[in-house]
């Protein structure tokens, strides 16, 4: 039948690659959906994957490229859990003619030592967090409280520089506290213990800017056992878009997140076969969207469209 051709001829066409994935972790609910939408597609186009678990460390990821290379795997995809220290097992990669894809983070090699990077502008979401909240308190005074992602990530470094481009110019929003939450809900919740210790039991803050949404809703379990009201004492804008904040939305618990797509596989995977296909070399940077949604964007809709898909 024309499916069964169809799937035999993915099949065929993906002739058994084999490629190599070294995945950060699960330290968020969105890196969790990445990982299931990449191993899902890469099983409907005929790949087969080998996955490493990196457990946040950036040495269990160059020893996973180091194996994937001794293997002779015919691609690399990693989300790189920090910027810098990829030169050397990027040039091994390179002399072994393996192409490597980078998957939501960025890197501070030459460009020339992988194929390409799929992923969103890191500083753009920052900056629209940034200006949703300016727009949001006005002229009144609003001492922001700031939870980073992961030291040394791109994600940290890019969504702090746009944040701080989205109020600029607003001399009454002022970033009073910023320390790291690593991305997690669980260190989230603690550094925000200590954010509303240090704001005379949080009345003092008026909001909180998380580089995910797994921070915010870690923060917001804070901020209600403080007693006081995510979402109105104290304003709650991340990024992700996962389940769980639209659903702190819904309860007027957060109030804006910007969404990252869960799915850099996709674009990954075409740029390789066109590569494989014909050695078409793909931009250096494949742009993913960024789309803010607020509470009057159906929070409960988007609850429901996202749940379920591997968060
Ligand atoms: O925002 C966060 C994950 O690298 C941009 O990593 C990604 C970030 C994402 O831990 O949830």
């Amino acid at each position: 039948t024309a499916a069964a051709l169809a799937i035999s001829a993915t099949a065929a066409f993906a002739d058994g690659k084999v490629i190599g994935f070294s995945q950060i972790g699960s330290e968020s609910g969105w890196r969790a959906a990445e990982t299931t939408l990449t191993k899902s597609q890469a099983e409907e186009r005929g790949y087969q994957l080998q996955f490493s678990d990196a457990q946040q460390k950036q040495e269990n990821q160059i020893a996973a490229l180091r194996s994937f290379i001794a293997q002779g795997v015919d691609a690399i995809l990693i989300a790189p859990v920090v910027a810098t220290g990829w030169d050397g097992v990027l040039q091994e990669a390179k002399e072994a003619e393996i192409p490597v894809v980078l998957l939501d983070r960025m890197v501070d090699s030459d460009n020339g030592l992988y194929l390409t990077a799929v992923g969103s502008n890191l500083v753009h979401e920052g900056e629209v967090a940034g200006k949703w909240l300016a727009d949001t308190v006005g002229d009144k005074d609003c001492r922001i409280v700031e939870l980073q992602g992961t030291t040394g990530s791109s994600p940290a470094i890019d969504r702090k520089k746009g944040f701080e481009q989205g109020i600029a110019g607003h001399d009454n929003l002022k970033i009073v506290q910023s320390q790291t939450g690593d991305f997690t809900r669980s260190l989230g919740k603690e550094v925000m213990e200590s954010f509303i210790q240090a704001e005379n039991g949080g009345k003092d803050i008026c909001a909180l800017y998380a580089h995910n949404d797994d921070m915010a809703v870690g923060a917001i379990q804070a901020i209600k056992e403080a007693g006081l009201k995510p979402g109105t004492d104290i304003l709650v804008v991340s990024i992700d878009g996962v389940p769980d904040i639209f659903k702190a939305m819904a309860d007027g618990e957060a109030n804006a997140t910007v969404e990252l797509t869960p799915n850099m596989a996709g674009p990954a995977f075409d740029a390789l076969e066109a590569y494989w296909k014909d050695g078409t070399e793909p931009a250096k940077f494949l742009q993913t969207e960024s789309k803010l949604f607020t509470q009057a964007d159906d929070p409960a809709g988007q609850y429901e469209a996202r749940k379920g898909l591997g968060y």
